[in-house]
């Protein structure tokens, strides 16, 4: 059996993630996968993205870690692409859409929001014929074939649902969580790389982390935004103004 840790949306939070990896270490897990948002909203995107480069196995793009990149007169982007620098911005460019596996015998999928875009955001209260949309492929995709498991990020929202054979999961979010306010990931276990079935496990996993550290980093960074970041973090209440 291999388990895989399924880790997303840091958003520059490093307290966050450090207790998550070493959650990850304590549990002896094998494999990372981070599903995106490395950066952005949080004060430390350049040493998450320093941390996710060495402890991950595989990394994919999110909607942050696109947009960023691009050219903007918005005072907080600014700030945040200034802090990367050129280097990890052309690696967050640079990284994959989707990751794709068999395991036990179900073709998983991986990916940021959607198999369709980065920047379709799909909720669980969502209507059934859309989730269903999620075990789907685009030309985004590593391949063509609809996906058995689905797991995604994005919404910031851990949550399960089974329906017609297939399973769906979103890991929710490291740094930035909007149910508890505390560190979420994913362990997914099962015989990777095997055709024949065999059980396959999801497990949720919250880690405490201190808030108190994120938030005395994000006023030392002199951050842009400051006060919705601090009140993220402490209520897990979106802010509810559209940065994405
Ligand atoms: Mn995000």
């Amino acid at each position: 059996m291999k388990r895989i840790a399924l880790i997303s949306d840091i958003h520059g939070n490093l307290p966050a993630l450090q207790a998550v990896l070493d959650d990850i270490a304590e549990r002896e897990i094998e494999s990372i996968y981070c599903l995106g948002d490395l950066i952005g909203k949080g004060p430390s995107g350049h040493l998450v993205v320093d941390l996710i480069a060495k402890t991950c196995e595989k990394v994919i793009r999110g909607n942050w870690d696109e947009f960023i990149s691009k050219p903007t007169e918005e005072e907080a982007l600014l700030w945040h692409q200034q802090q990367l620098g050129p280097e990890r911005l052309a690696y967050l460019a640079s990284l994959p859409f989707s990751i794709e596996f068999v395991m036990s015998g179900k073709k998983i999928r991986l990916f940021h929001a959607s198999p369709r875009s980065l920047y379709e955001r799909i909720h669980p209260w969502n209507d059934r014929e859309t989730l269903l949309s999620l075990f789907q492929s685009s030309n985004e995709c590593e391949s063509d074939v609809e996906a058995d498991v689905v797991g995604y990020g994005d919404i910031h929202n851990a949550y399960i649902q089974h329906f017609e054979g297939k399973t769906l999961f979103n890991v929710g979010s490291v740094g930035n969580p909007l149910e508890i306010t505390q560190a979420s990931y994913v362990i997914l276990e099962g015989h990777y790389g095997e055709t024949k079935e065999s059980a396959v496990s999801v497990q949720f996993v919250r880690v405490p982390y201190s808030i108190q550290r994120s938030i005395d980093q994000a006023i030392e960074a002199d951050m842009p935004l400051l006060n919705e970041y601090i009140q993220e973090l402490r209520t897990g209440v979106y802010r509810g103004i559209k940065l994405k």
